[in-house]
Formats: structure tokens, sequence, C-alpha cells
């Protein structure tokens, strides 16, 4: 089969032939329908060393995957050949406190998870190939009916991340609230219709980009701003000169962090969820009181169940720029060069084949 493969840290991927794997017991074989083109993915290929993540190169890279089960490794009974699933991207031990509560992210036995808070594309092969071996059952979803596979595949991370992050400050955004979201971009523009789905609040959105600043505005954001000095100025005086209740950077620079440092209100959230290798100072006099800084991470399998929900009854949709898979480095320098409309797919079946 065809897989993009990432060799090492700080490598171009290649995609190459490799053996098409077999499910062993619990196992689950996918053919992938579409696997997500991650920013995440740029900062492995370009920027990471050894060290630091828990997990290293070569894998395949892609963990942002749906298609269709393939062949069921012995054992497995809750699944059939050819339904559509889609994959819950971490693949923790199973068996920690952590990973019981269902939050394979956050799983605590790198002992016994194949690779602690990786998965298939981070650490384990993923799926930018024709096809994926998932661990277990357990990671993977039914995609809804009214939902395609093409479509599923960007929700289970670009939606899923900002579902999560917003569901974590979900008692701060009601009537009244007002939510920031810093970089329309894959995650961004889906985590602006996560606080209009799920929440009461006003949403306030922050590009450098004219097109992603359109795509907000079509989205449904209240007010939309371009980056500049005066930007957290105008964001508190939006809020009745009281600040943002949340503040969701999706960028995660020095520049967007220190904005929502000074936009975000008391007793109001900073939620960093971009990689952008930013840091922000916190002290006591340097945010407003009781506000908090805290980073999220990706999201869990319950989570993913209700943002494929919410993408079925049409409350969320992923815009999304497809690929064929002999394309997808070329996904990948489009996202590079800013050059993608909403999330990038690369797509290496379009149907299942028994
Ligand atoms: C990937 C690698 C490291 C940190 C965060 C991520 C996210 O893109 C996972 O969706
Ligand atoms: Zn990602
Ligand atoms: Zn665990």
């Amino acid at each position: 089969m065809r897989a993009l493969r990432l060799k090492e840290w700080k490598s171009e991927p290649v995609l190459e032939e490799v053996p098409r794997p077999e499910p062993g017991p619990g196992e689950v074989l996918v053919q992938v329908g579409a696997a997500g083109a991650c920013h995440s993915d740029l900062h492995l290929m370009h920027e990471f060393e050894p060290g630091t993540l828990p997990w290293s190169p070569p894998f395949t890279l892609g963990h942002e995957n749906a298609g269709w089960v393939h062949t069921l490794g012995e054992g497995v009974t809750s699944l059939t050949v050819g339904q559509a699933v889609a994959v819950v991207g971490a693949w923790g031990c199973g068996t920690c406190e952590r990973c019981l509560d269902g939050l394979e992210t956050y799983c605590e036995r790198p002992d016994l998870a194949p690779v602690p808070g990786g998965g298939g594309g981070l650490g384990l092969d993923g799926g930018m190939a024709d096809y994926l071996l998932v661990p277990s059952a357990r990671h993977l979803v039914p995609i809804p009916d009214g939902l395609e596979v093409v479509d599923a595949a960007p929700l289970t991370d670009a939606a899923l991340t900002p579902y999560h992050a917003v569901r974590r400050s979900l008692g701060k955004l009601g009537p009244g609230s007002t939510a920031v979201v810093i970089g329309v971009g894959g995650l961004g523009h889906l985590g602006l219709q996560v606080v209009k789905a799920i929440t009461a609040a006003r949403v306030i959105a922050v590009d450098g980009r004219e097109s992603a600043r359109a795509q907000a505005s079509a989205l449904g954001a209240d007010l939309v701003l371009a980056p500049g000095p005066d930007t957290a100025t105008r964001i508190r005086e939006a809020c009745g000169g009281r600040g943002a209740d949340v503040v969701l950077d999706f960028v995660g620079s020095d520049e967007t962090l220190a904005t929502g440092a000074a936009c975000v209100r008391q007793l109001g959230d900073v939620t960093i969820v971009g990689l952008g290798g930013g840091t922000l100072p916190v002290s006591f006099f340097g945010l407003p009181y009781e506000a908090s800084v805290q980073t999220t991470y990706w999201g869990n399998r319950r989570e993913l169940v209700e943002v494929l929900d919410l993408a079925s009854r049409g409350l969320l949709h992923a815009e999304t720029t497809i690929y064929p898979l002999e394309d997808a480095v070329s996904a990948y320098r489009d996202l590079a060069h800013g050059e993608v409309t909403g999330r990038a797919v690369v797509v290496p079946n379009d149907t299942f084949t028994a």
C-alpha cells in the first residue's frame, strides 16, 4: 500500500510503498477514506527535535482520519466490514485512571501505552496511507448517517480539539458572555462554529488574512478584527470594558498570547491550543484577577461522538480543500504557505473496496 512516511525529525515526508498490515487479535484494519493535514505535522517536519515528544519517527503521518472497516482482528464483534468509521486519535493504554475516564490523550502509563498521548500519525503509523491499523475497536466511532467519510475526517482533530477546549470553559460562556477566537484556520474556523453551536456567547474572531476574516463573518462571528496594536483594546471595548470571558488562541505565538492576556476578563480563561511556540509570563498583577491560562490537547471518544452528532445535524461543517494521496506533500506545502482555506484533507480512497 502507499504511505506518506516521516523518516526522521526535520525532514520532508516521502510517499512510498509499504506492506499492508494485517490486524491481530482485537485490532482493526481501516481502509482510509480521508486524512486531514494538521499544522502540527509541519512542526514534526520542520521544527521538533528528538525528545520534544515521547515518541519519534519513522512513522506514517496523518492523525485526523476516517474510512471504512476493512478487516476485523480476532475477537472484534462491535464493528462490521464496510462500516464508515471515524478514528479517535489518541491511543493510550486503556487501563490507567485517565484512560478509564476516556482521556487517552492524557494516558499516564508510558510503559503500557504504545505511544503515550500519541497514536496513528503521532508516533505510530497514521492515515496518510491506503490503510490504517487501529490497535482497538474502542478507537473507532461509527459515522452517523448524513455525514460522508471525507467530511468526518477533519472533525476528528480540527473540530474535536476546539470542542474539548470550549467544553472546558462552558460555564463561562452563558448569555452575555464573549469568546474570542484567535486564528481562523483549520481549527479556528471550526472553533468558531463550536462556540456558536453549544454556547450562548458572542464571538469575536481575529485573523490577519482577509479571506479568513470573511470566512469568520460568514460563519457568524459577531465582530471580526485584524491583529494589531489596538486589538486587545478593541476587544475589551466590545465587551463593555470588562474583557472577554474566554480567549481561544489557535495560533499560540508571543503576540497572540499577549493579546489574550490583555483582553481577558477577570475570572476568564486564556486557552492555548496552537503550537506557535509563544510564551506568556503569568504573575499576580500580570493578568486580571482569577484569570486562568491553560493548554488543552485534542479531545476524547465521547466528545468525538458529540462532534459527529452536531455535524450530522448541520451544526458543524469543516470547510475543506481536497488533495489525492499522491499530492499530500503539496497539501502540506500549501498549509505551510497559509494557502489552504479551511482544512486540507488528503483522500487515499474515495470509496470502500473489500
Ligand atoms: C499534535 C502533536 C503534538 C501536539 C498537538 C498535536 C495536535 O495536532 C493533535 O491534534
Ligand atoms: Zn493535529
Ligand atoms: Zn492509560
